[in-house]
């Protein structure tokens, strides 16, 4: 087995800070898209639709992602449960060069991105949320509550693929996500790939606090583990302590998927019972906002429900 690499944790963060910068050009500005002048009032849109505080905290399981892909050399599909997090899952499919293959009119240089923003919930152009123009999408994610379904769906008789599901706290208090924990009763590791759940702890859901985020941590560990689930937690704020955790964190989760695959195989192989596995999944506890403004007219923004 070849030696892993040390994360390059400053790239990540480059990367991540970059797709950040797009998350916001997307919702605010239909000018001026770098910046290169002073902002004038006409720069930016009429009309602001778009949901910021879901974006940073998928941007970063995203950045990760591609870390793991080309370290262990993975087939995997990103699913976002929090689908009005778009601008979260579009500005990473723009700096991965996704976007301007598929729109060439979005090219990676000053008037492409003008372009690109522009175009985000703008009438006769793309919605606020991961609608079916998004590259690569087979979840729209506007009615939260199916991503672990699709993703469970998703890698039914594709035995090599990961697909990573984001899932929202406060997604996750809709019924069909409370029962679809389970997925992990469906999937066979020997002839079914792996979904790999990231529980987007980020405390809210629009307006309210979330369940699952005030639970104290060892109870939502265990109602993971009794659904069958073995979690690692990724919790804090500072981003490079985080990225460190989340690199770690991916490698295991990665490794663990890597093992339950090979054992269920062999267990074919040689004729025995396939036993069913603890899947592993992450608890992602990150500030709803995350990197924004911390506050705005002496109000809380980061880390709390005005920033969605
Ligand atoms: C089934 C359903 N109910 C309600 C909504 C309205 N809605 C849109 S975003 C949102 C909050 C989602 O919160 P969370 O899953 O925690 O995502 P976050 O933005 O915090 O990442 C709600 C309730 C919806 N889209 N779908
Ligand atoms: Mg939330």
């Amino acid at each position: 087995m070849a030696a892993q690499r040390q994360p390059d944790l400053e790239a990540l963060d480059a990367w991540w800070r970059a797709a950040n910068y797009l998350a916001v050009g997307m919702i605010y500005l239909q000018d001026n898209p770098l910046l290169a002048e002073p902002l004038r009032p006409e720069h930016i849109k009429n009309r602001l639709l778009g949901h910021w505080g879901s974006s940073p905290g998928q941007a970063f399981i995203w950045a990760h992602a591609n870390r793991v892909i080309l370290e262990h050399q993975l087939e995997m599909i990103y699913l976002s449960g929090p689908g009005h997090g778009a601008p979260g899952v579009l500005g990473p499919t723009y700096l991965d060069g996704s976007y301007s293959a598929i729109y060439p009119d979005k090219s990676q240089d000053t008037a492409g991105l003008g372009r690109f923003f522009k175009q985000f919930s703008f009438p006769g152009h793309i919605g606020s949320h991961c609608t079916p123009e998004t590259p690569g999408s087979i979840h729209e994610g506007g009615e939260l509550g199916y991503v672990l379904s699709h993703a469970c769906g998703a890698v039914f008789d594709n035995p090599e693929l990961v697909a990573l599901a984001c899932v929202g706290d406060g997604e996750a208090e809709t019924g069909p996500l409370a029962t679809s924990w389970h997925i992990n009763k469906f999937l066979n590791p020997a002839s079914d790939g792996a979904v790999l759940p990231v529980l987007h702890l980020n405390g809210y859901k629009i307006a309210n606090p979330t369940l699952l985020a005030r639970l104290p941590k060892a109870e939502l560990e265990s109602l993971l583990v009794g659904y069958g689930w073995q979690p690692l937690f990724v919790e804090g704020s500072e981003p490079m302590a985080m990225h460190a955790a989340m690199a770690a964190a991916m490698d295991t989760a990665i490794q663990r998927i890597q093992a339950i695959r090979r054992t269920a195989r062999e267990q074919r192989e040689s004729g025995h019972d396939i036993t069913r596995p603890a899947w592993t999944m992450l608890v992602l506890r990150s500030p709803k906002g995350w990197t924004g403004p911390k506050e705005l007219h002496g109000l809380k923004l980061e880390g709390f429900w005005r920033s969605h």
